[in-house]
């Protein structure tokens, strides 16, 4: 049974009707121009086979309509007139590249089902929908979708590392890398590729952002052919390849002495650098950079800032028209607990918007969701939209490093989309996070989402069957953003469960329970952290309390909670703009989800839900526990209704996430009772 590893592409779970529907169609595919390479070619090999997959028969591909039949037409807005006609020629020319339209012409004589791309990478997007749409049931006699990505970049960044492990990875071990190779031959790599072009990703940095010495490597003549190599097959489904490059790569092979971006040698050492890459990938997306972050070398060591450091890779890049992705998780993670002004979550900004302007068009800021890192709750980066003369990308966590490593349901899309609809203001009202990472609030020239992905080689890719929902989400949402979380949700599931409705809603439902499930029973409104200390599965309270990573809770017998008021702390509040800034800064504003992110207040605080802290505290966390105790209830009653393989893997992680919340329970319950001294209204059990 391979439906693990087909993820959401498994054409063979049609039903009759389904099927009886698109044989009417699917006899003859007319193809009226050349596809003998890259995505045009891919585009036609995946839907004769998605057909064929689907209909048991394989339909010809033939250069004509055959008088009479119903047919599909397949093709390019500018490569085949025919479907330019037949979609109407006067709506093609505003097409872009990655643009598609689906639709059913129905006239006498040529009734007919058109795809038809932008380009070749286009029509790919538009195959890919189109058997998506056959497999959910739609009705294909009045098909009529055009679709364009909202996202120029739509990004997708790996923590593997050459010896096949991967960083925060929780489903296997890399399929890139093993032992210090690449695994340039592995056909995983291709599945991979068509996975990733079927839900519209069209970048991948193939290598961990923290490049020790061995993938530093992936620069030189010794390995470029590998990573070239993964290149094609990316090309092929119109994805181009990033690698994650080493600040200080020059001084790691040897070849300099400083990795300072204002010497001389130095730019003609990443000028070669990127000659090279370029003649084995002429297409190559360029670099993502971690320079000055948890002990990475970067442009401080030599008394420069990022705006010189980034500067200096772009201008080797800017001929071949690559990018720099410039990370911004640029903190101090050498800070002193009994420091109270220091705080890790104003740093990004502290450190960046004052180079506004100073970075050349081909960099782009690439900025984490929150000020923290991929907290269960965090809020909006004020950095992302605030810098008006600075590309920007928006960077998520679908790997689950905060969110229960894929032993524990979250499903993600819920909290991306309350990112993306965070307005900024930074422009007034309807400067919206989706917006800024479009590049219409600023007039951005690259701009896009980027994610660290889930994947890994296990054989259903992502660990947790269910966590497959977050990666196909991430793609889904990122096209489009104004789509639901609950849509992906069901989509995702009719596609990777068929359509039986008793299985369909309860994995739908669970799906949209488990991010508040999670919040629920682990650290509270907003605070963050909580978690075992490197590991970050699990709970300890002060794990990261008196640490250096300034990550910090503040909690005493009368209360817990972080100041980060303008008024009388740390002043972080004061980093978005207008009446966000006020929002926050005030307890009586501040909404509760944040409510001990932005400031330390009394256990008896009251919440805008009515209850005190130490209340809400006690419930959330019972309630957590008891919301999967019910989805393992529910799940016990699907028995026979799904494959026994899936039945049993998703039972058995759910008992594991059993445990993990109630130990969150009880050790946080316990943790603030011992604090604060004050009951349980609910009389339930705490271990004192
Ligand atoms: O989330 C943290 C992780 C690190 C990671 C870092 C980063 C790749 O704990 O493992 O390093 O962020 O984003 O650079």
């Amino acid at each position: 049974n391979n439906n693990g590893y087909s993820c959401w592409l498994q054409y063979d779970l049609l039903g009759q009707a389904a099927r009886e529907a698109a044989v009417e169609w699917a006899q003859d595919i007319v193809l009226t121009e050349a596809a003998e390479q890259g995505p045009l070619k891919t585009a036609v090999d995946e839907l004769t086979a998605g057909m064929a997959a689907m209909l048991g028969k394989r339909p010809a591909i033939v250069p004509a309509p055959v008088t009479g039949r119903r047919y599909i037409l397949l093709g390019t807005v500018g490569g085949s007139a025919h479907v330019a006609r037949l979609i109407g020629g006067g709506e093609t020319s505003a097409f872009g590249e990655e643009s598609y339209r689906i639709k059913t012409v129905c006239e006498p004589d040529r009734e007919a089902i058109v795809l038809a791309g932008g380009s070749g990478k286009g029509l790919l997007y538009a195959v890919f929908h189109f058997l998506r749409l056959i497999v959910t049931g739609a009705d294909l006699g009045s098909l009529d979708v055009t679709e364009q990505p909202k996202y120029g970049l739509r990004m997708i960044n790996h923590w593997d590392n050459m010896d096949g492990s991967i960083e925060r990875g929780y489903a296997g071990r890399s399929f890139l890398y093993a032992d210090g190779r690449v695994l340039s031959g592995s056909p995983r790599i291709r599945d991979y590729a068509r996975l990733m072009a079927s839900i519209g990703i069209n970048g991948i940095a193939i290598n961990n952002v923290n490049v020790h010495r061995q993938e530093t490597m992936l620069l030189t003549e010794q390995l470029l052919p590998d990573v070239a190599a993964i290149a094609d097959a990316f090309r092929e489904y119109g994805i181009r390849l990033f690698l994650s490059a080493n600040y200080a790569s020059p001084v790691e092979l040897g070849e300099t002495a400083t990795a300072d971006p204002l010497d001389a040698e130095v730019a003609a050492w990443w000028q070669r650098a990127a000659e090279r890459v370029y003649r084995h990938i002429p297409d190559f997306g360029g670099f993502v950079v971690k320079a000055d972050s948890e002990n990475r070398p970067g442009p401080f060591t030599y008394g420069r800032d990022h705006a010189d450091g980034a500067n200096m890779l772009a201008a080797a890049l800017k001929p071949y028209g690559g990018l720099v992705l410039w990370r911004c998780f640029v903190y101090n993670c050498q800070q002193d607990w009994r420091d109270r002004t220091t705080d890790r979550a104003r740093a990004a900004y502290d450190h960046f918007k004052p180079l506004d302007g100073r970075f050349m068009d081909n960099v782009v800021l690439q900025i984490k969701n929150g000020p923290m890192d991929f907290q269960v709750r965090e809020p909006v980066s004020p950095l992302f939209g605030a810098m008006e003369r600075t590309n920007q990308i928006m960077e998520f966590q679908i790997t689950q490093e905060y969110t229960g490593h894929q032993i524990d349901v979250c499903y993600l899309v819920p909290q991306w989309k309350q990112v993306l609809e965070f307005d900024t203001l930074v422009k007034g009202e309807g400067s919206k996070v989706k917006d800024i990472a479009a590049g219409r609030v600023h007039p951005y020239s690259h701009c896009g989402i980027t994610a660290v992905t889930n994947v890994g080689d296990d054989d259903n890719w992502t660990g947790h069957h269910l966590a497959q929902a977050n990666l196909f989400g991430y793609g889904r949402l990122i096209w489009n953003p104004e789509l639901s979380a609950e849509q992906i949700a069901a989509e995702w599931v009719r596609l990777t469960f068929g359509d039986n409705s008793e299985v369909a809603s309860a994995v739908t439902d669970i799906l949209m329970e488990s991010w508040p499930a999670y919040e629920k029973y682990t650290s509270p409104l907003g605070v963050g952290w909580m978690v075992r200390p490197h590991l970050h599965y699990g709970v300890d309270v002060d794990g990261y309390e008196y640490s250096k990573w300034g990550t910090y809770h503040f909690a005493d017998r009368d209360g817990v909670g972080v100041d980060r008021t303008v008024a009388t702390g740390t002043g972080y509040a004061g980093q978005y703009v207008g009446a966000n800034a006020e929002r926050y800064e005030r307890t009586s504003s501040c909404p509760d989800e944040l409510l001990l992110f932005f400031h330390h207040v009394p256990y008896t605080y009251r919440l805008q839900s009515g209850k005190t802290v130490i209340q809400h505290i006690y419930d959330t966390h019972f309630e957590g526990v008891e919301q999967v105790e019910q989805w393992i209830v529910r799940w016990r009653s699907l028995e026979g209704k799904l494959d026994a393989e899936r039945f049993r893997h998703i039972g058995e992680r759910l008992a594991r996430q059993l445990d993990n919340a109630k130990e969150w329970r009880d050790v946080v319950n316990t943790y603030f009772y011992r604090k604060s001294g004050i009951p349980d209204q609910g009389k339930r059990v705490i271990f004192v």
